[in-house]
């Protein structure tokens, strides 16, 4: 596909920082398709027949990044899946990239991104956060152990990727800490600014 049809926008921030929850409210308000990443390695963990379900199972235990393949591919599929079924052209992908190869290859065979909306959020809130979200997500990484290990990788692999962009001025920051509503309003207020 020509990069002129499709606008992405990728969302990036630590574990917990909210990027699903405020995809969710701009996906009602601007018409994007969201594509979580990790939802996306999930679904296909859990598909029968999978071959690469315990790998995935793993990855995610540990807090480490599955590799690109795998996540590029599934992310090319729900892409092309939803300009042929839901006619749609704008894309949030939420979580990813991690890894500054994973952005060069992106960009590079896919489709280069317009801009990264970053959900800036300190540790302990996002902690606070997950462990809470633990007591009912089922999510075999939300425990003590995994969110140390997520908050590691994040630090040491996926900030040097909101770094390059932003070296790039490809970066709209939001603050995440306080109430979804209140982040929401400045998320909009981003956008604008890039002419979303
Ligand atoms: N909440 C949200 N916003 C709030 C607010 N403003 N105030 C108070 N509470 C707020 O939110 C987390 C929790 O906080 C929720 O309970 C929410 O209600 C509350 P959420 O919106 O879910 O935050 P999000 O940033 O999406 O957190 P998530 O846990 O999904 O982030 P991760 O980045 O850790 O998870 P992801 O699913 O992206 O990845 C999981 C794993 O998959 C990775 O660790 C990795 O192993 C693997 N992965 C890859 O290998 N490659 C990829 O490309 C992607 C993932
Ligand atoms: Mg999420």
């Amino acid at each position: 596909w020509s990069p002129d049809k499709v606008t992405v926008i990728f969302v990036l921030g630590g574990p917990g920082a909210g990027k699903g929850t405020q995809c969710a409210k701009l996906v009602t308000d601007y018409g994007f398709k969201h594509l979580s990443a990790g939802d996306l390695l999930r679904e296909e963990q859990d598909r029968p027949g999978s071959e690469f379900g315990e790998m995935i199972k793993e990855y995610i235990r540990e807090g480490t990044i599955v590799p690109m393949e795998v996540t590029i591919q599934l992310l090319e599929n729900a892409m092309k899946a939803a300009m042929d079924k839901e006619n749609k052209t704008m894309f949030l992908i939420d979580g990813f990239p991690r890894k500054l190869d994973q952005a060069h290859a992106f960009e590079r065979s896919v489709v280069p991104s317009k801009f990264t909306l970053f959900f800036d959020c300190p540790e302990d809130v996002m902690q606070e956060r997950l462990l809470e979200r633990g007591k009912t997500s089922g999510r075999a990484d939300d425990n003590v152990e995994s969110i140390k290990k997520r908050f590691k990788t994040f630090v040491e692999t996926s900030m040097p990727v909101v770094d390059e962009f932003e070296s790039q001025d490809k970066v709209v920051k939001v603050m995440a800490t306080r109430s979804p509503d209140e982040v929401y309003e400045d998320t909009k207020k981003g956008l604008k600014e890039r002419g979303i």
